[in-house]
C-alpha cells in the first residue's frame, strides 16, 4: 500500500487526488475524513485545517491542502513540466481549480445561491474561468483532438482540470454546454483524460457509487436547484 486518502464520500476535492493516484498507478486506501477531522487534526504531521489528507507510507507523514498533495504526487511520479515556468503554471492551474471550487460552492455554503446571483456568476465569472483555462491550453498547443494543458505531455494540470470540469459536468450536465461554448478544447481534453485506461474504470465505478453527488450539504442542494 502506498497511500491513505482521508476524505468525505463525495468527489469534490477528493477526486483530484484519486485521479492522480490512479493515473500514476499508486495503491491507496480511502478512509473517511472523520478519522482525522476535526479531533485529530492537530495530531498529524503537517497539520491541515480540513480534508483531504494524504498519508504517504514512504514518508510516514500526512500532507494536507489539495495543491500541496497534488504537487507532492506530481514531483514523485514526474507529472510536472520540466521548466521552472511550466512547474509554476502547473501549480497555478491547480490553485485556479481550487478557486473555482470555492466560487461554485460560494465558499462552501457560506451563502446559498439564488437565481440572479447564480446566473450572473455563470455568465460572468464561470465563463471567464473556462476561457482562462482554454487560453492557457491554447498557448501550449492544445487542440481539439490532441495536446495537453501545458505542452506535449500530461501533467498534474490536466488531471486537475479534468477533476474540476469532468466532475462538474457529470454532476450538473447543463454546464457541459457552457464548457463546450467557452472552452471547447478543454472539454475535449477532459474527455480524452477521462477515457485514459488508468482512469475510466475508476470514474465509472465512482460515479455509480456517488451518483451526481458533488460537494454535499445544503450548497449541493442549492446548486441542484439552480441547475436541475
Ligand atoms: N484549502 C484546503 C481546503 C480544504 C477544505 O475546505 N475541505 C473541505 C472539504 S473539500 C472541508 O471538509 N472543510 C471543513 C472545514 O473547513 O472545516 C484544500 O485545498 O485542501
Amino acid at each position: 500500500m502506498d497511500y491513505r486518502l482521508y476524505y468525505w464520500n463525495i468527489p469534490f476535492r477528493g477526486v483530484f487526488v484519486e485521479l492522480l493516484l490512479h493515473e500514476v498507478g499508486a495503491s491507496y486506501q480511502r478512509l473517511d475524513a472523520r478519522e482525522i477531522y476535526p479531533d485529530k487534526s492537530l495530531q498529524i504531521d503537517n497539520p491541515g485545517m480540513a480534508p483531504p489528507y494524504l498519508y504517504d507510507y514512504g514518508m510516514q507523514k500526512t500532507i494536507a491542502q489539495l495543491p500541496a498533495i497534488m504537487l507532492h504526487l506530481a514531483h514523485k511520479y514526474d507529472y510536472l513540466p520540466r521548466s521552472a515556468e511550466g512547474q509554476t503554471q502547473a501549480l497555478k492551474t491547480v490553485l485556479d481549480c481550487g478557486d473555482v471550487l470555492m466560487e461554485v460552492t460560494r465558499f462552501y455554503g457560506l451563502q446559498m445561491w439564488d437565481k440572479a446571483a447564480w446566473e450572473t456568476f455563470r455568465e460572468e465569472r464561470l465563463a471567464r474561468w473556462m476561457q482562462l483555462f482554454e487560453k492557457t491550453g491554447c498557448e501550449h498547443g492544445l487542440q481539439q483532438d490532441r495536446g495537453f494543458m501545458l505542452g506535449s505531455s500530461i501533467s498534474m494540470a490536466d488531471i486537475a482540470v479534468t477533476a474540476l470540469f469532468g466532475t462538474l459536468t457529470h454532476c450538473y450536465p447543463a454546464l457541459a454546454a457552457d464548457l463546450n461554448r467557452y472552452a471547447p478544447f478543454i472539454a475535449a481534453l477532459v474527455q480524452r483524460v477521462e477515457q485514459r485506461p488508468a482512469l475510466s474504470d475508476f470514474l465509472a465505478q465512482q460515479r455509480q457509487q456517488y451518483g451526481n453527488a458533488y460537494c454535499g450539504g445544503e450548497i449541493q442542494r442549492s446548486l441542484q436547484q439552480m441547475l436541475g
